[in-house]
């Protein structure tokens, strides 16, 4: 997989707007602001495929990026953003759950959490329901480069031990958007989901 040939698709506003389930897909959930979109334009060598921003909580739609022409990558609306109303924000929640458990070619979801603060109860809430669900998932921390060599090794240590007491094995890893750092690692895992072995489409 070369991550060098990738097109945006749409901006699905629900699910029935995201594209047929043709291609494996993977994609990026995670707090708002904790770096989905720098990460997803870092992996595809792009300056502003995604759109990147200060403000949390812009991202209101499932976007979808197509990736060598054989796979997509799909950037969730992060979750647990305070100021949007609680009924859009409910809303919101059951059509990315629904997108979570029905959606038959997704192969992989990477939870992303910021590698500076312990995880948020939202954080940690999100992490139990996918192992609850038993979805093929793994752990990114983002923003390595803001921390110590020390501190990154703690933090994932910390994340390694609450995956250990749930009695589930999956991925962890630091990255950074900013310095390339654990990028080359994260495109080895998607390879490994994103291959076409895995893909399960219903006939
Ligand atoms: N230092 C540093 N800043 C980052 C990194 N990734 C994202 N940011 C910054 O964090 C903010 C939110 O990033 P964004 O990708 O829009 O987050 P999203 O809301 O999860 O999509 C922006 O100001 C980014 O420049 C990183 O790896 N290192
Ligand atoms: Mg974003």
């Amino acid at each position: 997989m070369h991550f060098s040939e990738a097109r945006f698709i749409t901006s699905a506003p629900d699910i029935g707007h995201c594209p047929a389930a043709d291609l494996p897909e993977i994609c990026f959930a995670g707090r708002s602001n904790v770096g989905k979109s720098s990460l997803i334009n870092a992996l595809l060598n792009r300056n502003n495929l995604a759109r990147t921003s200060n403000v949390p909580g812009k991202t209101r739609e499932i976007n979808y990026y197509e990736v060598d022409r054989s796979w997509y990558l799909v950037d969730l609306p992060g979750y647990g953003y305070a100021k949007v109303p609680k009924a859009e924000r409910e809303r919101w929640q059951r059509e990315i759950d629904r997108y979570l458990i029905e959606r038959e070619n997704l192969n992989l979801i990477i939870q992303i959490i910021d590698i500076r603060h312990d995880p948020t109860p939202l954080d940690v809430d999100f992490t139990y329901w996918l192992a609850e669900y038993e979805r093929p998932f793994s752990i990114v921390l983002s923003k390595s480069d803001k921390i110590g060599v020390n501190q990154r090794a703690s933090s994932l240590a910390a994340v390694q031990k609450s995956i250990d007491e749930m009695n589930i094995e999956v991925p962890v890893m630091a990255v950074s958007a900013e310095t390339g750092h654990g990028i080359d690692e994260l495109r080895e895992l998607i390879t490994d989901f994103a291959g076409d072995k895995y893909i399960k489409l219903k006939s």
